[in-house]
């Protein structure tokens, strides 16, 4: 059941209770100015004691539909040059396989679509929409394995670079994240790469030190092309609750974040969280994971997530 299902179950035929449904939305994970905007919405109407369920269900939809963006911006292409996505986000949210599931979507018919539908609005996008379909999809990715932190992480994404086809940088564990994307943007260069990955390690938003090794890595790639990484993207979990709305304050206060994957929609019945951080941060959600599989990832479509997700 989505939250507007049992928003409805929870309040049929009964006068509304402002503090339940208050109580309703904080946990919602929509924030809780969000929260209070919509009660004042609903309360400033007339006859406001007499509205039911229905005036809210439409007030809620009214006041998300306004707050998330009508077409989730495209990704922003190296004109003859790697386009460097770096991915990082707080312990075990799901950076790896995101990682994986991008390099997938981005080898995929989906993409070449979406481009070639993007095109017209956007400058300076190398113009794939001119190659040939057979051209467009030999789309050649890179992964860089920049979490040289975690036991196993390196062969985690090792795994799934031999299943997607897809070359790989590695280097030893302890290595410095930093230097390893500089040198793997070297090898992408070299290699005409179109997408370069970086698979950062899980760290606590909290941790100066850890937020600083993130920097450091920007600061690396930026010395080898100026508008590197063109997107940083934070990886959060959406089961975690409004506890992931700190974490993007943190990651976009230390990297300036471009964009969000937030995954394990799936089942969680919860996406309150990509409402509140665009509404309070103004970070957009660009990408969801929807599950564990290669498939179970999409570009952010605010439709499918009025209609299903919440
Ligand atoms: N259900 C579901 N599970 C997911 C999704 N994305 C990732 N997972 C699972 O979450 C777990 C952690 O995923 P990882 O990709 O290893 O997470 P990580 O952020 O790289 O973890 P660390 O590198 O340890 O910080 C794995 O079991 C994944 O299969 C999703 O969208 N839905
Ligand atoms: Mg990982």
């Amino acid at each position: 059941m989505n939250f507007l299902q049992s928003l409805a179950q929870q309040f049929a035929g009964k006068p509304i209770d402002w503090d339940e449904l208050e109580e309703a939305l904080i946990r919602a994970d929509l924030g809780v100015p969000m929260t209070m905007r919509i009660i004042k919405t609903l309360q400033e109407r007339e006859a406001w004691a007499l509205l039911g369920i229905g005036d809210v269900i439409k007030a809620v939809r009214t006041e998300i539909a306004r707050i998330l963006p009508h077409d989730p911006a495209p990704i922003r292409r190296a004109i003859g040059k790697p386009t460097v996505i770096l991915i990082v986000g707080v312990n075990g949210t799901g950076k790896t396989t995101s990682t994986a599931k991008f390099a997938h979507y981005l080898g995929s018919a989906r993409f070449h679509r979406a481009v070639r539908g993007v095109l017209p609005r956007t400058f300076g996008v190398r113009q794939d929409a001119e190659r040939s379909p057979l051209e467009a999809s030999a789309t050649r990715v890179m992964l860089a394995a920049a979490d040289t932190f975690r036991a196993a992480a390196i062969e985690q994404l090792d795994i799934w670079a031999k299943r997607l086809g897809v070359e790989i940088v590695r280097g030893k564990y302890g290595a410095d994240p930093a230097a390893l994307c500089y040198e793997a943007y070297q090898v992408a260069a070299k290699g005409d790469i179109d997408f370069l990955l970086c698979d950062t390690a899980g760290r606590q938003h909290t941790k100066t030190n850890l937020m600083a090794e993130l920097q450091k890595v920007k600061r690396a790639l930026g010395k080898l092309d100026p508008t590197a990484p063109h997107d940083t993207l934070l990886v959060v979990d959406a089961t975690t609750g409004s506890n992931a709305l700190s974490q993007a304050r943190e990651f976009h206060n230390a990297l300036g974040l471009t964009g969000l994957i937030v995954t394990k929609l799936d089942g969680s019945g919860k996406g309150g969280i990509v409402v509140a951080i665009e509404d309070e941060l103004g970070i957009p959600t660009r990408f969801v994971g929807t599950g564990e599989q290669l498939e179970d990832f999409a570009p952010f479509d605010r439709q499918t997530y009025l209609d299903n997700l919440l």
